[in-house]
């Protein structure tokens, strides 16, 4: 029997991190049994905001979710695992956090800011493409 095993890119967004949620954050991707393969700490910004966003351009909460994001340090991981891509965002939760379930990361520490933007403590890619993507431009 052959296992492919994906990687996923997870950031810890702005909020997460201020809120000192990195640890947390990371011990429940590690109690679940993926594999942290790489991490750094980020101050992103536009240009890279824009490529990692790129599908969202033009939408009501582009700018508000670019300036959020630009607002201050993210944790970038590269994490690895078995259908890790599909895992990693039923650990994360619906992306509204007043709705997300409990005993995901959302549905545990987010919540509706009323805000322009959510800001729901963290990022998983969504497909396979977008995870080669969005690995290249942050960890290359
Ligand atoms: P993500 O890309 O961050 O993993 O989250 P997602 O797939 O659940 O959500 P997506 O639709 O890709 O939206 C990207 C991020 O934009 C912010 N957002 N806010 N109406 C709103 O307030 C709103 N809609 C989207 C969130 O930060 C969302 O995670
Ligand atoms: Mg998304």
């Amino acid at each position: 029997m052959t296992t492919a095993i994906e990687e996923t890119l997870v950031l810890v967004k702005p909020d997460g991190v201020a809120r000192n949620l990195t640890g947390e954050i990371l011990r429940r991707i590690e109690a679940k049994g993926y594999s942290l393969v790489d991490i750094r700490m980020v101050q992103p910004d536009r240009e890279l905001l824009a490529k990692h966003y790129a599908e969202h351009e033009g939408k009501p909460f582009y700018e508000p979710l670019v300036e959020f994001m630009e607002s201050g340090p993210v944790v970038a991981m590269r994490v690895a695992g078995n259908r890790v891509i599909e895992g990693f965002r039923v650990l994360a939760g619906t992306t509204d956090p007043t709705t997300a379930a409990p005993g995901t990361i959302r549905g545990d520490f987010g919540r509706d800011w009323g805000l322009k933007v959510q800001q729901n403590l963290v990022h998983g890619s969504d497909s396979v493409e977008s995870a080669e993507r969005e690995l290249a431009l942050w960890f290359d």
